[in-house]
């Protein structure tokens, strides 16, 4: 058996942020009560053959209705920040209008738990859970949704910013526009590469908005950035068909998300690949000053690096797999150096960039030894993947690159997408049948990781 791996990360200073996070679709469940309208999740979910199983997130970890238990189990854990979602057609039912206050007073309340056992609170505002009244009305795909983001924004922040300093606008809009309008495998289940495209542009545009908003109402320290998967993308070999590739691939895996936030432009090449391909990004008069407006961090969720090349036809790009490397459950291949590369890429690209991994994890079959209380699950798997992509993080950081903290992604096994509750990426197991968490092995480990980087002197 793999032994537990050592509790030192080189690299990681006392400060450095130790966290898990949670989304709010795929843990709180109770989707009709205290006013919650459907969002396009309850409407996918519930489409035949959508998800594995047709799992849908109805009950999911029902965190709604144990939430100060689960902060008191988050606080046992001994991590020092939460990151969460919330749910916009709680806080906003239909997407429009003045603010559900029921459903604020939930996170009202999460965030007094969590403050109350001095763990600090990280709210995303959106992770992927559009109004379904929006979607109907065309969605990310129509202008009006940037502008209907920024209003729940300020409606959330207003009330919540008090005691929130740190606001992630939106989670992955990778996902949002392409898994969701142009794959499909995702809400709302488009397949429409132009709309796509649009909804790239729009999702921008609802950062950029917010983010002035939450300034607005959020009094100083407040701490506003978004959160991105981006690509980390290797050429199959250096033939200059594989290089294009390569480039192609990081323009639509990374740059059209990083560069309009950043430098407050789109890259020429991605403008250009997208003409070719009959889609356009519908910029107006002064959007790009508005993407571009300066964030405090962004947020990196980093699961896995491509290799690309060139496919058979003209500007068709492939994913090659790389057979020699181990994969999780998904099967995903498990890739470290791919975080350190991509960390420290961002902190050249784009200098002075602040950043925090905002997700990093693994789903893997857990054994579980025992039941009931006495349970016991050995996740020594999952437990190599977090120290290994720490360590990863550690590396970028002594080549220059700020990264100030790490959100395992999960704190508990959860409604994972299109998969359905068949994947569990949680450090804590839980038992769908009686909703009862037990703290894995890693959970412990990263406790005794974090409390030995700030037993250090600073680095
Ligand atoms: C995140 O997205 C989400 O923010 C979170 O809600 C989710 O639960 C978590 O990840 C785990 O899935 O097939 O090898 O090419 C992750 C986005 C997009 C990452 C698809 C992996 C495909 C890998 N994912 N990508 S591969």
């Amino acid at each position: 058996p793999q032994p537990l791996p050592g509790l030192t990360v080189p690299g990681l200073p006392a400060d450095f942020v130790w966290g898990a996070a949670t989304s709010a679709y795929q843990i709180e469940g109770a989707v009709d009560v205290d006013g919650r309208t459907p969002s396009i999740w309850d409407t996918f979910s519930h489409t035949p053959g959508a998800i594995e199983g047709d799992d849908h997130g109805d009950v999911a970890c029902d965190h709604y209705h144990r939430m100060p238990d689960d902060v008191r189990l988050l606080a046992g854990l001994g991590l020092d920040a939460y990151r969460f979602s919330l749910s916009w057609p709680r806080v906003q039912p239909g997407g429009r209008g003045p603010a559900n206050a029921k459903g604020l007073d939930f996170y009202d309340r999460l965030v007094d738990e969590l403050l109350a056992q001095g763990i600090t609170p990280w709210a995303t505002l959106y992770h992927w859970d559009l109004p379904q009244e929006l979607e109907d009305a065309g969605g990310w795909p129509e202008r009006d949704t940037a502008y209907r983001f920024a209003d729940y924004a300020e409606l959330a922040a207003g009330r919540l910013g008090d005691r929130v300093h740190h606001w992630i606008t939106l989670n992955e809009p990778f996902c949002s526009a392409i898994l969701g309008y142009h794959i499909g495998c995702h809400a709302p289940g488009r397949k429409d590469f132009r709309a796509a495209v649009r909804a790239v542009h729009h999702l921008h545009l609802g950062h950029g908005l917010a983010v002035e908003r939450i300034r607005a109402v959020v009094p100083t320290p407040a701490q506003v950035g978004i959160t991105f998967n981006p690509a980390q993308v290797y050429p199959a070999s250096d033939s200059p068909a594989d290089l294009a590739a390569a480039r192609q691939a990081d323009g639509m895996g990374a740059r059209i998300y990083l560069d309009p936030v950043l430098r407050g432009r789109y890259p020429q090449d991605v403008v250009e690949d997208l003409a070719r391909l009959g889609a356009e990004l519908p910029v107006e008069a002064g959007d790009l000053e508005v993407i571009g407006r300066p964030v405090d961090f962004v947020g990196i969720n980093y699961y896995v690096s491509d290799v690309v090349a060139a496919g058979g036809e003209p500007g068709e790009t492939v994913r090659v797999p790389q057979p020699d490397r181990p994969v999780t459950a998904m099967p995903w291949e498990i890739h470290p150096q791919g975080m350190t590369d991509l960390l420290t890429r961002i902190s050249r690209d784009y200098p002075g960039t602040a950043m925090y991994v905002t997700e990093n994890g693994a789903a893997f079959d857990d054994s579980v030894y025992g039941s009931g209380a006495g349970g016991r699950i050995e996740d020594i798997d999952r437990t190599v993947y977090l120290a290994d992509h720490l360590a990863a993080v550690g590396r970028a950081r002594e080549a220059g690159a700020d990264v100030r903290g790490f959100f395992a992604w999960s704190l508990m096994d959860n409604f994972e997408w299109a998969y359905g509750y068949g994947k569990r990426f949680g450090i804590v197991h839980v038992d769908y049948e009686t909703q009862m968490r037990t703290p894995k092995q890693s959970a412990e480990w990263l406790r005794d990781a974090a409390n030995a980087a700030r037993g250090r002197q600073g680095s």
